[in-house]
């Protein structure tokens, strides 16, 4: 099967035929369709993200059950799938607690880049291949574990669907299950690339009224008032900070969600809050950033800072749901995907969400 693997970090894909054994006990193996262009595994590639190397990355994606290991009973060949990046065991504390994104498996997938038992099914001559966060979508055929793998109804065109199983449900989450937005609220958004984009839909799904979109490039400001943006603010020419108190009246915003993963627009996130804003951190800085915080008004304006991973879903619930919003016409999901490439180009892909010129892409699978 054809993979695009990352050997070292700072280095580009090498897309190439990788061996891939069949599924074990509790595993099943799925033909990708589409795998989606996301920035996380550009954090990888730069190294401000570690992950266990070299190994097949992308970790949004959307396919079909090819074939299934022993004792597998949520789905069977044919099915269509969206693959989780943090799978759920369904037997921890945070599963049985509601929170499926913290797993403790999840984690011990993501830091070995094995599946459970703690072996790689994906090899290149005497090479063995990790698995990116359970779940490697830039393979043309991937194994996963069965808790890993959520079964979709088969109508949704999957290029499309793949794009809800990270962007959507993170950035739609971080909205409903993590801030909890109150219909009427004031909503500042930092960030409006795949994952910010859909931060701003998840507003305007509830019902928000202000949502103020911040980014540095105009075309995205488009996309977010697409979205449903309300104002934009284009910080390259403008101090965000000044121009989202100008907007409210001076006072700030209800909800601030840092959708970029830099320290200082983190802190802009948290100096934009109004009494009793909640400023939600999405993105990810690197692992030694540290942003100072003004003590007074977390205490005088009762301000809360609080972080959200995987929208804190419940992806098993939230990822068929999603995908019937869409096809009710309540979710969108077209303006997001602006280009599919072959997997051949995925280093193209990249360097053009790099430059800023796609909100979403796909690769597809030939
Ligand atoms: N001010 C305003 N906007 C900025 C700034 C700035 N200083 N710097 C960059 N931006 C804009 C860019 O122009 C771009 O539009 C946007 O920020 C970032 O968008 P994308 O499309 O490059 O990135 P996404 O949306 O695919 O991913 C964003 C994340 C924050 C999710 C990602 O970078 C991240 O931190 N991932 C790690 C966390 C994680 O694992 N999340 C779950 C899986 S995605
Ligand atoms: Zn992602």
């Amino acid at each position: 099967m054809k993979a695009a693997v990352l050997y070292e970090p700072k280095s580009r894909f090498v897309v190439e035929d990788v061996e891939v054994q069949e599924p074990k006990h509790g595993e099943v193996m799925v033909r990708m369709v589409a795998g989606g262009v996301c920035h996380s595994d550009l954090h990888v590639v730069k190294g401000d993200m570690v992950a266990p190397l070299p190994a097949i990355l992308g970790h949004e994606g959307a396919g079909i059950v090819e074939r299934v290991g022993e004792g597998v009973t949520n789905v069977r060949k044919g099915d269509h799938v969206i693959p989780l990046w943090r799978l759920s065991c369904g037997q921890c504390e945070w599963c049985l607690g509601g929170r499926p994104a913290l797993c403790d498996a999840a984690a011990q997938i993501r830091s070995t880049g094995c599946l459970l038992d703690g072996t790689s099914r994906f090899r290149k001559g005497s090479t063995e291949i990790k698995h990116f966060a359970g779940v490697s979508t830039f393979a043309s055929l991937s194994v996963m574990m069965e808790q890993a793998v959520v079964k979709i109804r088969n109508d949704i065109p999957l290029e499309k669907a793949a794009l809800v199983g990270c962007g959507v449900i993170t950035g739609v989450g971080a909205v409903v299950n993590a801030a909890q937005v109150r219909p009427g609220a004031s909503v500042a958004v930092f960030g409006t690339g795949g994952v910010g984009l859909n931060v701003i839909q998840g507003a305007a799904l509830v019902g928000a009224g202000k949502i103020i979109a911040v980014d540095l490039l105009d075309n995205k400001l488009e996309c977010a008032r697409e979205m449903g943006a309300t104002h934009e603010i284009n910080a390259s020419q403008t101090d965000p900070v000044a121009n989202i108190k100008e907007l409210t009246g001076g006072q700030g915003v209800d909800y601030a969600f840092e959708v970029i993963g830099l320290p200082e627009t983190i802190s802009q996130s948290v100096e934009v809050l109004r009494k009793r804003g909640v400023a939600v951190i999405v993105g990810v800085t690197r692992r030694e950033a540290t942003i100072a915080l003004e003590t007074f008004p977390m205490v005088f304006q009762e301000r809360t800072v609080m972080g959200s991973i995987y929208g804190s879903a419940r992806p098993r619930v939230d990822v068929p749901a999603l995908i019937d919003l869409y096809m009710a016409g309540k979710l969108k999901l077209d303006p997001l995907l602006t280009r599919t490439y072959p997997l051949e180009q995925i280093n193209e892909a990249y360097d053009a969400l790099e430059r800023g010129e796609t909100a979403r892409s796909v690769v597809t699978f030939s």
